[in-house]
């Protein structure tokens, strides 16, 4: 009798598990995770600086991580990237902590409640090359050091896109803050102040989720 009521029961339970399989008529998403943040500022607002007939304006950036992969696609104002005099900073706050990395993400730590930079993306570096660096913060002091690179691309005369690997980012899983500026080359080893910042200094960053 015990025996009948469990087999029945167990039939009752297999019953409802298939009615709950079946119920989900939509396939089971593809394991690959893709994260996105996207950030933009208006263009015309980009500080002019001395030595600089073009001044690079910023007006949007977009983060894209995937099959662990981060891809960055930057876009300028029509007409004020130069592919290969135009220096695009991307900072990273990957562990969404201020209190780790380079305080903010100007040299007046403006930012420094708001993102400690754990990594930052520069391209094109060096000057003339189509390569950026990615560099890692080594402390809580403005100092970085080179962990790799990576290939450039123009996609369009005004966007720049660089693909890096997780794995030189210390394996993140993709969620973290960002901010980007821009500056120019003067010499092979010097460049404008900061000519744009998106999103401006003060304001929340971009976050990637
Ligand atoms: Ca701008
Ligand atoms: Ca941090
Ligand atoms: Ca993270």
């Amino acid at each position: 009798m015990l025996d009948s009521i469990m087999r029945a029961l167990a039939g009752v339970l297999l019953m409802l598990a298939a009615s709950g399989c079946g119920s989900s008529s939509t396939p089971a998403a593809p394991s690959v995770t893709t994260l996105t943040g996207t950030v933009t500022d208006a263009a015309g607002d980009a500080l002019p600086r001395p030595g600089v007939t073009v001044t690079p304006d910023l007006v949007g950036a977009t983060i894209e991580v995937s099959g662990g992969n981060l891809t960055l696609m930057v876009t300028l104002a029509p007409g004020t990237l130069s592919q290969t005099q135009t220096l695009v900073g991307v900072t990273l706050d990957t562990d969404e902590n201020p209190a780790t990395g380079s305080p903010g993400i100007d040299s007046a730590s403006t930012d420094a409640a708001l993102m400690g930079t754990d990594y930052v993306i520069n391209a094109v570096a060096p000057r003339n090359s189509a390569q950026a660096l990615v560099l890692r913060a080594t402390g809580n002091s403005y100092q970085f050091v080179t962990v790799g690179t990576a290939p450039v691309t123009f996609p369009s005369t005004d966007q720049l896109r660089v693909t890096v690997p997780l794995s030189l980012l210390g394996n993140d899983d993709g969620r973290m803050k960002f901010k980007v500026v821009c500056s120019q080359y003067l010499t092979d080893t010097t460049l404008t102040g900061i000519t744009d910042f998106v999103p401006d200094l003060g304001q929340f960053p971009g976050i990637v989720r």
